[in-house]
């Protein structure tokens, strides 16, 4: 990485702690990534984003800040990135998946709270985060208590805008969801001086769809037995996607993607076995579950957060000719998200059993961050399902340390025993 010490200055960013959390990042980084063997070659555009998360990428949001542009932060799927995209404005993903900043989080928010929040609030107040100091505002929204309550906590350091999340799928909550986008808008046209239009707006849904094709096409070729890439790599993946230019990031992956096809036409079976993960999303650089999964004789194939399926499942539709029209097709995508923050949500555990035999996986982990109740409520209605079906699945609940990393491979290792013989070749085209 450059240098960009003037540049986090400017920020007013914490230079010596953020020094810390720059030393830890790459260490961790070539540890669990570039000791992977074989992997694709089109992956150095990933290690390089990583590598430049603090420095590249922050260098060109403040250099569109001088030319009068606004970053947005969020935190949430359901904050719609084609309102921020019409209104002129850059998003950025500041979910945080870092124990670096547990400790500050916990300075102002009691501990017995997810470390997702911890982790975000702790790097605002820490000055530690240059995404969150390059924000002009950041989106919140009323899912899970923990969050809506530390959009409070935010606020008390910058401006915050917090959407109200309906949390029943019933006919009033589309329309409720509908007004909220239809406010979410006007705060954007107020923060930038844009005017959202027709016109803009569609091109802004066609943008994010061609993201979210791009990440489809990358987990569609996941399907395949073994999948040409690993667990760990289609993570950092969608993570880059919260924070990249849009168009290099659509550009990138499916370079990524073009390469893959020519690996598929020649797999060799390696006997692993294949591993859905399902839960609660992990935030960059949150690798823990993964790399001691993929340690061990397995692979992930598939994630069922938000920070895999979805994040990119649904497209929105452009047709109509209003912004009326637009805002009923946000709605309609936006609220088929099956967050366990929803009641009921079986939507989700029917996602699950659908990706069970799409990417013939042999067994499913559940990722739950500690004291997100939504998620590890709903483990038991899961758990039935998938029992019902004799699909063998793992919970697993965790935070952000290391502390119970060897308890995690030792419980994951008996579990990958249990589950019995990895699959045959099997390609999907
Ligand atoms: S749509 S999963 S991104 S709310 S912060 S709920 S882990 S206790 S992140 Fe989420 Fe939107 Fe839902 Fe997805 Fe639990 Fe932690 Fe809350 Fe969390």
């Amino acid at each position: 990485m450059g240098d960009y010490r003037k540049l986090w200055e400017n920020l007013n960013m914490d230079l010596e702690k953020h020094d810390l959390l720059c030393e830890a990042l790459p260490e961790a980084f070539g540890s669990i990534y570039l000791t992977q063997e074989n992997r694709p070659e089109n992956m150095n555009y990933f290690n390089f984003a990583l590598a430049e998360v603090h420095g590249a990428r922050i260098q060109e949001l403040n250099e569109a800040k001088e030319k009068g542009k606004k970053v947005v932060g969020t935190f949430c799927v359901f904050v719609p990135d084609e309102v921020i995209l019409a209104s002129g404005a850059i998003g950025v993903g500041l979910c945080s998946g870092s124990q670096f900043w547990i400790e500050d989080g916990e300075k102002v928010l009691p501990r017995n709270l997810c470390p997702l929040i911890k982790a975000f609030v702790g790097a605002k107040v820490s000055r530690t985060c240059p995404y969150f100091q390059s924000c002009d505002m950041i989106v919140g929204e009323t899912t899970c208590d923990g969050k809506k309550k530390a959009y409070e906590i935010v606020e008390e350091y910058m401006p915050v805008h917090v959407m109200e999340l309906p949390q029943m799928k019933r006919e009033k909550n589309y329309e409720q969801w509908k007004d909220e986008i239809k406010l979410f808008i006007n705060k954007m046209e107020e923060l930038t001086g844009n005017k959202v239009t027709v016109e803009n707006l569609k091109k802004a849904i066609d943008l994010c769809n061609r993201k979210r094709k791009a990440l489809k096409r990358l987990y569609d070729l996941r399907k395949n037995t073994p999948s040409p890439i690993s667990g760990l790599d289609a993570l950092l993946v969608s993570q880059i996607a919260f924070l990249d230019d849009i168009e290099r990031f659509i550009e990138n992956t499916n370079k990524l993607c073009d390469e893959l096809e020519e690996r598929v036409k020649s797999l060799e079976p390696n006997g692993k076995k294949r591993i859905m993960v399902t839960g609660t999303p992990m935030a960059i650089p949150n690798w823990k579950l993964h790399s001691i999964v993929e340690s061990l004789d397995a692979e992930i194939v598939v994630e069922e957060t938000c920070t895999g399926t979805r994040y990119f499942e649904g497209e929105v539709s452009t047709e109509g000719d209003t912004i009326d029209d637009l805002l009923n097709n946000l709605a309609d995508r936006y609220m088929n998200i099956n967050c366990a923050c929803f009641t009921p949500n079986e939507g989700r555990t029917e996602d699950i059993i659908r990706y069970a035999e799409e990417y013939n996986v042999d067994g499913v982990i559940y990722y739950n961050l500690s004291f997100c109740h939504t998620y590890a409520i709903e483990y038991k209605k899961v758990e039935k399902a998938l029992k019902e079906r004799n699909i063998p699945i793992l919970n697993i609940e965790t935070d952000y340390s290391e502390e119970d990393a060897g308890q995690i491979k030792t419980r994951v290792e008996a579990f990958l025993e249990m589950i019995g013989s990895g699959k045959e070749l099997h390609t999907v085209s």
